[in-house]
């Protein structure tokens, strides 16, 4: 998730807040401060990452996070313009599928580093089921890129505790 307006950390933290109502959190990263990929005429983004539990099918979980991002406010101001939140799907499962609405995995995931340093603290192991390499493989391929600063820990954005279930 990503955001660049307002408080960005607590835009994250409710983000957070809100996918535990309909699923299990099972682990969140860091909050991190990032440099913007794209237009660099607009403030830095609040960027972190969650792993979630859930029965709910892809279409399904994508228009549950527009929601979300509708209700913490976010207005469409155009493709990588500043923002609220932006909450994506960077994996589901191992599953890989490209419709007009949904392209999973991600398909700029691996290219960033402001996805690829949250993920690999959460799900370092994960392989990308197209790329064939795990997070923290491809993190280690990237060179150089925006600036990535951790600036809070895990619990900034879920002070809660598991709920077990
Ligand atoms: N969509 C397709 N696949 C997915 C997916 N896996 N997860 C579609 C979520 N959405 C997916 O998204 C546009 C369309 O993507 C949706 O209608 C959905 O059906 P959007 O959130 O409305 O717009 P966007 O995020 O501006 O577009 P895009 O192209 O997805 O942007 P990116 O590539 O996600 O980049 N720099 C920093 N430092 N941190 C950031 O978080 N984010 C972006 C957005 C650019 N630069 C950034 C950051
Ligand atoms: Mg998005």
């Amino acid at each position: 998730m990503g955001s660049n307006l307002g408080d960005r950390t607590a835009n994250c933290m409710l983000a957070v807040s809100m996918l535990s109502a309909f699923a299990r959190v099972t682990a969140v990263s860091s909050v991190y401060e990032t440099e913007p990929v794209g237009p660099k005429d607009q403030p830095d983004f609040i960027n972190c990452a969650a792993c979630i539990e859930t029965d709910i099918p892809p279409e399904g979980l994508l228009a549950e996070l527009r929601s979300i991002e509708d209700a913490l406010g976010r207005v469409r101001s155009g493709r990588w313009r500043e923002r609220s939140i932006d909450l994506d799907i960077v994996f589901y499962d191992g599953l890989i599928m490209n419709t007009d609405a949904l392209t999973i995995p991600h398909p700029r995931a691996h290219l960033r580093r402001f996805v690829l340093e949250p993920l690999a603290e959460i799900s370092p192991g994960l392989v990308h089921p197209v790329l064939g390499v795990t997070v923290s493989g491809l993190l280690g391929m990237l060179k150089g890129g925006e600036r990535v600063v951790k600036t809070a820990p895990p619990s900034v954005l879920f002070p809660q505790k598991p709920t077990g279930y």
